[in-house]
């Protein structure tokens, strides 16, 4: 619980065996869930095993990709407010009380994971793919009139269920540019926002999305189509 409202974590996970132990145990340690999810993405190592070995509950989703692996999290999280995280070393949990005293304010906290004095030594946040970030939010900020915003592609946030049941029938994105998705449905099922600075480490393990160049851009530009044909069927259904 927190502040008087339960707390669901959601992890999507794709064979996360060297790092699953380490983060469920950190985020358990703050003793405020009231349920620990792992979404396994059809992994080929030991990820769901170890998961219920450290005390999560594990849900199988066979549709590969991150998108289905937080939408099967959505769907099945019964917390009042949701946390979003990925269990790879890169995020530090106690970067969840940061983001969920907000909560009393907005309907979704997102991190950002590109200010400068947040970004850890050996992180996979290079002057490109910081600048991609910060492009890709600041084009979702003007268009759908949103705060400022300064990362597009940050798993963890907070969100709160009563707005994410809403949004459920409504996602279409499985793949890797989910997130943009997220904030314009939250937008327009009348949700508010704000971001909040969080720590990104070096990540353990092979980055499977932002690792390679080639991929990070494919990402970029799938967001960016996301973006342009929501902003185009908000313009025709007005
Ligand atoms: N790429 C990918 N990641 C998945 C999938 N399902 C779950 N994930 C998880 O999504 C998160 C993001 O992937 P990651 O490799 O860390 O990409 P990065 O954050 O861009 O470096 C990790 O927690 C993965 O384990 C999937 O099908 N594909
Ligand atoms: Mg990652």
């Amino acid at each position: 619980m927190f502040e008087g409202k339960t707390l669901s974590l959601i992890f999507p996970a794709k064979d996360e065996e060297e790092n699953i132990k380490n983060a469920i145990n950190s985020f358990k340690a703050l003793k405020i869930f009231d349920e620990l999810l792992v979404v396994d993405n059809n992994s080929t190592d030991k990820t769901a095993d170890i998961s219920v070995k450290n005390g999560a509950k594990v849900i199988k989703e066979k549709n590969p990709g991150y998108g289905f692996a937080l939408r099967k999290g959505l769907k099945i999280a019964n917390g009042e407010y949701i946390v979003l995280c990925e269990p790879d070393g890169t995020f530090s949990a106690k970067d969840s009380l940061r983001l969920l005293k907000q909560m009393q304010n907005y309907d979704m906290v997102a991190g950002s994971r590109t200010n400068p004095k947040f970004i850890k030594k050996d992180s996979n946040m290079g002057f490109s793919l910081r600048l991609g970030n910060i492009m890709v939010a600041k084009l979702i900020q003007f268009l759908f009139f949103l705060p400022p915003l300064s990362d597009c592609g940050c798993t963890f946030r907070v969100i709160k269920k009563e707005k994410v049941k809403k949004m459920n029938p409504k996602f279409t994105v499985g793949k890797s540019h989910f997130l943009p998705e997220l904030v314009i449905l939250n937008k327009i099922n009348g949700g508010t926002m704000i971001e909040v600075p969080v720590h990104y480490s070096k990540r353990i393990g092979k980055s499977k999305i932002t690792g390679s160049k080639i991929k990070s851009i494919q990402v970029g530009f799938r967001m960016l189509l996301l973006i342009f044909s929501y902003r185009l069927k908000l313009i025709k259904s007005n």
